[in-house]
Order: structure tokens, then C-alpha cells, then sequence
């Protein structure tokens, strides 16, 4: 039992859970804040289906959700217990009598975990360095086919918290690099893709989950806390949520960790505030796992979904909700009209993609590879059966998979163009990293081990590889002059010729900190940003030995390149980022020069680590109490900070080389809609769906009659008896509920930033268009170019604002040498906005004709284009601003 449950993911978060009770101690959860950051109370919870593009779906859900009693309402919004009964990682209850299934909701963001016969596609990190939004796209596509296949309901991605705004935080390689508009656009079209196949997408963790350790909270020590000011959360942290759900989303997960000194599965301003009133969000909030740590206050704070279903201590079949909500409704303290939305918000989803139409069960098992297994695996005592159906949903998502493992490819540097290699070249391979773990690829628990290529870092959001296609077995199908040093150490090796290419394979990992990884705890807060098993010295003595050596990394993000970086012999630098299960022929293709390099680096690379501010070069280490994360760099992390200072990195954002080089020209720029200072008013909220709020009769919650309890299920029913108590207490309405300060039950008109998904409809409206010309200007090599757009804001306008901010970008098909192509960048209301604190809105500061300056180029430090928004022209041979 224990052996068997201990081969699936959330056993690490119990372990996490229970170890790091035993070093705590209790402490005031709220102590330590800084000044000046506060939640503040924000109630009550808004209701859904007040946008036309839901209303469709609500009315269905308000016709399911008003036939459904009491213990199915709260059935619905609280999984049945980690490990309980069920297949995936997370199981709501039912309510089959009206034809509500349970919801299979299964990790991870690259494919479906803990099963067989899927793709385990690139990771996020490898995904947003190929800028390419339609293949981004066709991964979402292959990904929601996978997890329909496997009868999945809802697909836990995409990652977009972690931002990445710490480069040694452990889980920013789940998503797509370390900018927002980056995040924005990748996870925006991964929610398309994954949901036109009937699967509902979670955005996640909301928000500031930049660092692994001491994130969750235990009974004595609460998760730290981010503190991050109103600004910085709108126009960096909370932006990419702000376009997934613009883009449709069906469902968000909170963080584990506090935002200032709140905890985010209970924090009113966040979820009631800005998620669902500002931002105008209409699916359901579900807690991340083991994070529920109230009932009635996280109910009226707007969470909809508690899950795995247990307290943050699991396995005692405890619940914050299920029948403590079912208890909460009867005595009158979480109002029934709560639970209303709750329920309808799930089951709008649930329409919304489709789900009530020829959705198929699940037909895996997260616990166990066997065909038959327990069907409890927790309970003390379980019958047997089938839970495996070995479903094969890979069809052909190896093409995607490769696609995106080698468009990801950032080629760094290329002195005296080294690359493509030519096949007649001997080729000496160092480095454990070329080949698969000779355990197999999926020999460590959660990939927590870092043997053989990285293909992907670990912890919850991971999956099986069906097989692994390894480095140095592609490189051998391409040639025969092979010789490989399996070895981390330089190993004695005869005399070189001058013909003879190193290829040095090194790598760097990270993930989540339910598993220490050679004395790294998630975070890279052991091996810092240097190469894994000395890797350094390995390039270092490969170099002193060969004039020309490639060096291939295969990271979950930046790597300190100092120690070899300018060795005259180090030529060429590949960056492979977490290639997933194609991470040879993906190389291969580009090695051998069959594609161009396209890639670009979806962060900075810096000389030094000091050459960030303290806030985010660090890892918060323990504090006694609540550990405090202060956002006081503001908007200046990556690129926004180096060009403030005027740091100048190894390797800037948006860097990366190809075979060919590109010209871009022609350049020119179009007003499309005017703006006004602020936009204007929102739509009002549309009808809501209404229900009956009195309280339930008690009856509606007991047990049925000789009903078998199995211990640790969790259940949302009540004991008649108590049942009866709770609706006493509810019925004589005078036993009050302690409610939070700011509690209110009347719903609110909303705030003026909101009235659609994502915000008011016009931050939408695109304010501007800029179209070039990209010419391939190399004679030898096709390949593919990178236009990323670049704004300036207008001098002296009163906000302080970044050198540069990514506003748009676009990739080209290939493009033969000499061949051309058009590309149209565009820039939103929200794109030339700033987020006013004190209007609460976002202000076009430029209004009234002022000069934004529109950048374009390869990457952040390359912008030699500039076009102009008050002339409506544009100027290419400039020096680039940064
Ligand atoms: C955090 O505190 C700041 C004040 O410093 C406030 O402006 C902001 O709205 C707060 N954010 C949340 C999510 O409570
Ligand atoms: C809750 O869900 C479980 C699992 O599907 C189901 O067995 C149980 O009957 C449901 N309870 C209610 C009240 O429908
Ligand atoms: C109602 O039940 C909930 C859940 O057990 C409890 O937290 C709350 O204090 C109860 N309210 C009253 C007024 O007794
Ligand atoms: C590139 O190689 C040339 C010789 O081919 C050398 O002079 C130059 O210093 C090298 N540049 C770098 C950055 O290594
Ligand atoms: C210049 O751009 C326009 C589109 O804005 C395009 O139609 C035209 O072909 C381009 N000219 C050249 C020479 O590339
Ligand atoms: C096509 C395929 O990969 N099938 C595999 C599905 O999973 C079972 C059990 O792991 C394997 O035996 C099959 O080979
Ligand atoms: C439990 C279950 O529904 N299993 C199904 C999984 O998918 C296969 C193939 O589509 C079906 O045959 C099983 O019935």
C-alpha cells in the first residue's frame, strides 16, 4: 500500500507536509508583513455568468446545479481524499442522480503524469523559447487530445506562476520565461489548444509562487508570504493570468504561499477581488494541493474547489469541506447562495468546453502501472478491479513534441561558424548528459534524480516517457565517427586532430521541493547557477584539449557561462533547454545544420548572479514565523532591471543566433483605434443565475440509510444528528459566524478595470499595428527569424517605466536565402497602458499624441528598428536602446 502509493506524485506533498511539522514552531501567522502591505477584505463573492460568451453554459449549469441537494452541491466542490477511490490526482465527488459525473483532474503541464502510451512533450521553459505561437498552439492541441484520451477532465497547466522571476526559484522551467507578455501569449495559446478538445485548462498558482522552500503551510508554520505592491502584481505577475482568462479558461489554482501575509486559497481581495470581479473570471478557483486550511472563510473568500479533498494534513479522511461545508450551509455560516455559485461555476465549465457530450471516463490510474489494482488504495481494507486501460493517445504528437524540442533550440554563440557540423568530423562526446539514465529514462521517482540527459525537471510537473530518444544515439544515426566518454571527469584521450569536434554535454536542474536533488531543495539553492557534476571543469579541460568544442546544455533555466564562456576553443554554445522524450533528433537536426538554430533565450543570461538585485538573485531562507518574500524590485526583474542599471548580460532576453542572418526593412506603422486616457466604461454585469436561498432541510445532507463509510473517503454527508444540530443553528439565525471584517453579502456592480474576461473589453482594442519585412541576407542557410516588438513609453509622462518592455512578437516559416517575408506586430490598449494605482485603472499615459517608441529586432538588446506612434513612421539603422 504504502510502497504502491508512494510511486505516485502526492505522496510528496504529504511527506512535505508532515516532515516539515516536526522542525516548526507555532507562530502568528501574520506578524512580520512589512508596512505598507495589506490584504484587504473583499466581499462578497461575485457570482458567475454575468458575460454573454458564459451565459449560454450558466443557464445550462443553473438548470443541473437546481436539481442537485445539498450533499451533492458540496459532492462536487471537494475531491474524495488523496489516493481515494479514484484515478487521477485529484477526484471530485459526484452527483450521478443528475447526471454530474466525478472530474478526473490530472498533472502535469508538459503531459499526462503518472500513466503510459503518452508523449512527454518539452517543458514550458523550452515551449516559450521557440516563439512560435502557432506551434505553441499545436502542442496545447496534442496536449488536450492526450488527457482527452485518457479521460481527463482537467489538464493542470498551463504553468505561469512561477514567473521566473528568481532564476534559482525551482519551478520556473514549467513555464515559458521570465516575462509576462511571453507567459501571456504561451499560455494563452496552450488554453486554446488544450480546451477546443473538450478539456477544461487550469491556469496556475495564483500568485507569487517564485520560490519552492517554505511555501506551504503546515498546522505551526504558515507558507511565506509574497508581498508584492499593486502595480508590480497587475503589469508583470497577475498579466498572464489576465490573458488566459481573456483567452477563455475554464479554471485557476491558487499558490500554496501567503500574498501579503494572506494566504491565497482564502484571500478575498485576490480571489473575490481581482480574479473574479476585476478580471471577470468564470470558471472555478481550486486550491493547489494540501493548501485548504479553512472552511467557511476560504468559502466566502471565493474558492470553489478544495482539492485533493483532505486537510493539509491528509490521509485521517479530515476535510476542511465536503461535510464541514455541507455543516457550514445548514448552520447558516457559509450562505447557501455561496455554494450555489460554487457548484454552477464548476458545472458551467464543465459545459462550457463541452464535457456533458461523449466525454470519456477515465480509463488510467495515477496510482499503479497493473492492469488490476485496489480501487481504494488508501482505505484499510479494498476490493479489487480493473484500473488500467493502457489507452494509447500518443497518435502522432512526436512530430509536435520534436517540433517544439528543436525550434526551442537557442544557439548562443557561434564563433567562426562551427555549426552545422559536418558528418565527416570525428566526434568526441563528453558528459553523462548525452545519454539516457542507464536505469531508464523513467527510473527516479517524480524524475527527482538528475542522471543522464534532463529532459525535464522534477516534481509534480512531470510525466512518464513512453521511450527517450537520447543525444548520443541520434548523433550515432547520423555518423560513424563517434567516440563517447560516458563520464563526467575528463577522461585520458589520445592526441587530437585538428579535424576533431568536442560536442561537451552539461546540465543544470531543478523542481518542486517536495524532493531534495543533490542537496538542492526545488530551488537551486545548492548547485546555484552552475553546471551540474562540475560540468565547468568538464568544458574547461575539454577546451584545453580541442580547438573547436561545442557545448550543449540542457537547463530548467539560466547558467552561470563565466568560467568558459570566452575560452578561445568553446565556439559553439547550443542551449536545449528540457527537450522532453525527442531531445536527440531535435540536436541532431540543427547540429547537422538540416534546420537552422530558431530559438531564443526566454530569459537573460548574466556575467554575474550580483548583477540582479538581492530581492530576486536570492532564495528567501528560514525565518522563524512567516518567511517574507518582498517584491522590492518592483517591475525591474531579468532585462527590465540589467537595463536600468545599463548591466550589460552575457546574453540578453529574446537572444539567439542562426545558421543565416536576417534583415529587417520596410518597416511601417498604422493607428487602428484611437485611445482615450482611460477606457471607457465598462459593460455592466449581465443576469446571474438565481436560486432559492433558504437553508436546505437537514435531511438533504444525512447519510443514506446502512450506508458503508470507508475510512479516509471523504464524504459530504452529515450524521442526522448532525445534521439536525447545524440546521438548528441555521434555522434560529442567532448564532453568528465570526465574520471577517469587510463582510458583506451584497453583490457589487465591479470595478471599473473590469466587464469582460480579463478586464474591460477595450484594453483589447489595438492601438497600433507595425509591418516589416524580414529578409533571409545569408546565402547558405534557410532558417527562420524572430520579430519581437519593444515599446518605450513616452518621456516625462508621471510613471517610472522600463527602458524596454516585450509587447508582441512573431516567428517566420523558413525562409530560403534571399526569400522574404511580411510579418504584422500589434499592440493593444493594455500593451501602451499603465496600471494607475490610485485610478485603479489602467491609464494610456501617452494620450494626446505623445511619442511612444515601438522597438524591433532578434532580441531585447538588438533593436535597431524604431517606429514612431505621433509621426506614424518608422527608422531602421538606429542604435539599439538598450
Ligand atoms: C498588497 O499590498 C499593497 C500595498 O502595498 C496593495 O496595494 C495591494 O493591493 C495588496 N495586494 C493584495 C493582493 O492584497
Ligand atoms: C459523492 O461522490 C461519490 C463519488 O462519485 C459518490 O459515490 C457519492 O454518492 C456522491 N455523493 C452524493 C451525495 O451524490
Ligand atoms: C458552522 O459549521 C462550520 C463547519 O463546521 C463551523 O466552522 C462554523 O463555526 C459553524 N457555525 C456556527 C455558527 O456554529
Ligand atoms: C572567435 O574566433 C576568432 C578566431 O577564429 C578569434 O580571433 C576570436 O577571439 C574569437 N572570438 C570569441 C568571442 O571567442
Ligand atoms: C513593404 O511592406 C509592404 C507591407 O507593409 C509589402 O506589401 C511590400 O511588399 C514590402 N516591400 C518590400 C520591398 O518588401
Ligand atoms: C503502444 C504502447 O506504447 N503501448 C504500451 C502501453 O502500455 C503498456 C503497459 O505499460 C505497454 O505494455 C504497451 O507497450
Ligand atoms: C473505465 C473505462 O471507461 N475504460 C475505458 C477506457 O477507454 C477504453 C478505450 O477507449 C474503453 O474501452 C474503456 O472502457
Amino acid at each position: 500500500m504504502a510502497c504502491r502509493a508512494s510511486a505516485i506524485l502526492p505522496l510528496s506533498l504529504v511527506l512535505a507536509a508532515l516532515g516539515s511539522l516536526c522542525n516548526a514552531t507555532p507562530v502568528n501567522s501574520r506578524d512580520n508583513v512589512p508596512a505598507g502591505y495589506y490584504a484587504a477584505p473583499y466581499y462578497p463573492a461575485p457570482h458567475g455568468g454575468w458575460l454573454a460568451s458564459w451565459s449560454e453554459s450558466y443557464a445550462k449549469a443553473q438548470q443541473l446545479v437546481s436539481r442537485m441537494t445539498l450533499a451533492e452541491k458540496t459532492n462536487i466542490t471537494g475531491g474524495c481524499g488523496i489516493y481515494m477511490g479514484t484515478p487521477c490526482v485529484g477526484n471530485t465527488g459526484s452527483a450521478n442522480r443528475v447526471g454530474f459525473p466525478q472530474l478526473c483532474l490530472q498533472d502535469s503541464a508538459l503531459g499526462v503524469a503518472a500513466t503510459d502510451n503518452v508523449t512527454a512533450f518539452p517543458a514550458g521553459i523550452t515551449t516559450g523559447a521557440t516563439w512560435d505561437k502557432n506551434l505553441i498552439y499545436a502542442r496545447g492541441v496534442a496536449l488536450g487530445r492526450e488527457f482527452r484520451g485518457k479521460g481527463a477532465n482537467v489538464y493542470l497547466g498551463p504553468t505561469v506562476g512561477p514567473l521566473g522571476r528568481k532564476p534559482l526559484g525551482g519551478r520556473n522551467w514549467e513555464g515559458f520565461g521570465s516575462d509576462p507578455v511571453l507567459q501571456a501569449v504561451a499560455a494563452a495559446m496552450t488554453i486554446k489548444g488544450v480546451q477546443e478538445q473538450g478539456v477544461i485548462a487550469t491556469i496556475k498558482h495564483l500568485v507569487g509562487n517564485e520560490q519552492e522552500m517554505y511555501r506551504m503551510y503546515n498546522p505551526l508554520k504558515p507558507g511565506y508570504s509574497a508581498n508584492i505592491d499593486d502595480r508590480t502584481l497587475h503589469e508583470i505577475y497577475l498579466w498572464p493570468f489576465a490573458e488566459g482568462i481573456h483567452a477563455g479558461v475554464g479554471s485557476v489554482m491558487t499558490a500554496y504561499n501567503a500574498v501579503n501575509g494572506s494566504a491565497c486559497s482564502q484571500h478575498s481581495y485576490l480571489i473575490n477581488g481581482i480574479l473574479k470581479d476585476e478580471l471577470g473570471f468564470q470558471g472555478f478557483v481550486m486550491s493547489d494541493w494540501l493548501s485548504h486550511i479553512s472552511g467557511v472563510d476560504s468559502a466566502l473568500a471565493g474558492l470553489d474547489m478544495d482539492m485533493p479533498g483532505d486537510t493539509n494534513v491528509p490521509l485521517f479522511g479530515y476535510s476542511e469541506w465536503k461535510y464541514e461545508l455541507t455543516r457550514s450551509v445548514l448552520n447558516g455560516s457559509v450562505p447557501l447562495d455561496r455554494l450555489n455559485d460554487m457548484a454552477t461555476r464548476i458545472v458551467a465549465a464543465w459545459y462550457q468546453t463541452g464535457q456533458d457530450k461523449d466525454f470519456p471516463p477515465p480509463n488510467f490510474s495515477s496510482n499503479t502501472k497493473d492492469r488490476d489494482s485496489l480501487l481504494y488504495p488508501a482505505a484499510l481494507f479494498s476490493p479489487k478491479g480493473q484500473v488500467n486501460w493502457f489507452v494509447n493517445v500518443q497518435a502522432d504528437h512526436y512530430k509536435v513534441a520534436r517540433q517544439v524540442a528543436q525550434d526551442a533550440i537557442t544557439l548562443l554563440k557561434n564563433n567562426g561558424s562551427l555549426l552545422p557540423l559536418s558528418t565527416s568530423r570525428p566526434l568526441k562526446i563528453f558528459g553523462t548528459d548525452a545519454q539516457v539514465n542507464s536505469d531508464g529514462p523513467n527510473a527516479c521517482l517524480n524524475r527527482a534524480c538528475d542522471k543522464g540527459t534532463l529532459g525535464m525537471g522534477w516534481g509534480s510537473g512531470i510525466a512518464d516517457y513512453p521511450y527517450f530518444d537520447d543525444p548520443i544515439t541520434a548523433i550515432r544515426r547520423r555518423t560513424s565517427g563517434v567516440t563517447f566518454y560516458n563520464s563526467d571527469v575528463f577522461p585520458a584521450v589520445p592526441t587530437p586532430t585538428a579535424d576533431d569536434v568536442a560536442i561537451v554535454f552539461i546540465n543544470s536542474d531543478a523542481g518542486e521541493n517536495s524532493f531534495t536533488v543533490e542537496g538542492n531543495h526545488g530551488d537551486r539553492d545548492s548547485a546555484k547557477l552552475a553546471a551540474w557534476h562540475r560540468g565547468d571543469a568538464l568544458v574547461k579541460k575539454a577546451a584545453a584539449k580541442y580547438s573547436d568544442v561545442v557545448v550543449v546544455v540542457h537547463t530548467v533555466g539560466p547558467l552561470a557561462l563565466e568560467p568558459w564562456i570566452d575560452l578561445p576553443s568553446v565556439k559553439a554554445v547550443l542551449f536545449a533547454h528540457l527537450p522532453g522524450q525527442e531531445a536527440g533528433e531535435s540536436l541532431t537536426n540543427v547540429l547537422f545544420g538540416d534546420v537552422s538554430p530558431s530559438g531564443h533565450l526566454p530569459y537573460s543570461i548574466t556575467k554575474a548572479s550580483t548583477d540582479l538585485p538581492n530581492s530576486v538573485a536570492n532564495l528567501k531562507g528560514y525565518a522563524v514565523g512567516q518567511v517574507q518574500d518582498t517584491y522590492s524590485e518592483g517591475l525591474y526583474i531579468d532585462y527590465r532591471y540589467l537595463n536600468k542599471m545599463g548591466i550589460k548580460p552575457r546574453f540578453a532576453f529574446g537572444h539567439g543566433l542562426s545558421y543565416t542572418t536576417f534583415s529587417f526593412s520596410n518597416a511601417s506603422i498604422a493607428s487602428v483605434t484611437p485611445l482615450t486616457l482611460v477606457p471607457p466604461p465598462r459593460s455592466p454585469k449581465g443576469p446571474t443565475p438565481s436560486f432559492s436561498s433558504a437553508i436546505p432541510p437537514a435531511a438533504e445532507a444525512y447519510y443514506p440509510a446502512g450506508f458503508n463509510r470507508i475510512w479516509r473517503y471523504i464524504y459530504s454527508y452529515l450524521p442526522p444528528d448532525d445534521a439536525n444540530a447545524a440546521f438548528a443553528v441555521g434555522a434560529a439565525g442567532i448564532k453568528q459566524y465570526a465574520y471577517p471584517s469587510g463582510y458583506s453579502t451584497t453583490q457589487t456592480a465591479g470595478p471599473a478595470a473590469g466587464g469582460d474576461l480579463g478586464g474591460n473589453a477595450a484594453l483589447w482594442d489595438v492601438a497600433w499595428t507595425v509591418t516589416l519585412t524580414i529578409n533571409n541576407a545569408g546565402t547558405q542557410f534557410p532558417g527562420r527569424a524572430v520579430a519581437q516588438a519593444y515599446l518605450q513609453y513616452p518621456a516625462g509622462i508621471p510613471y517610472d517605466t522600463p527602458v524596454v518592455q516585450l509587447r508582441d512578437f512573431a516567428k517566420t516559416d523558413a525562409l530560403a536565402p534571399g526569400e522574404a517575408a511580411t510579418v504584422t506586430l500589434q499592440l493593444t490598449r493594455k500593451d501602451v497602458s499603465v496600471w494607475d494605482v490610485e485610478a485603479q485603472n489602467w491609464v494610456v499615459p501617452g494620450v494626446g499624441g505623445k511619442r511612444y517608441i515601438i522597438w524591433l529586432g532578434e532580441a531585447s538588446d538588438a533593436l535597431f528598428t524604431a517606429c514612431y506612434t505621433d509621426t506614424l513612421t518608422c527608422e531602421s539603422g538606429l542604435k539599439s536602446p538598450v
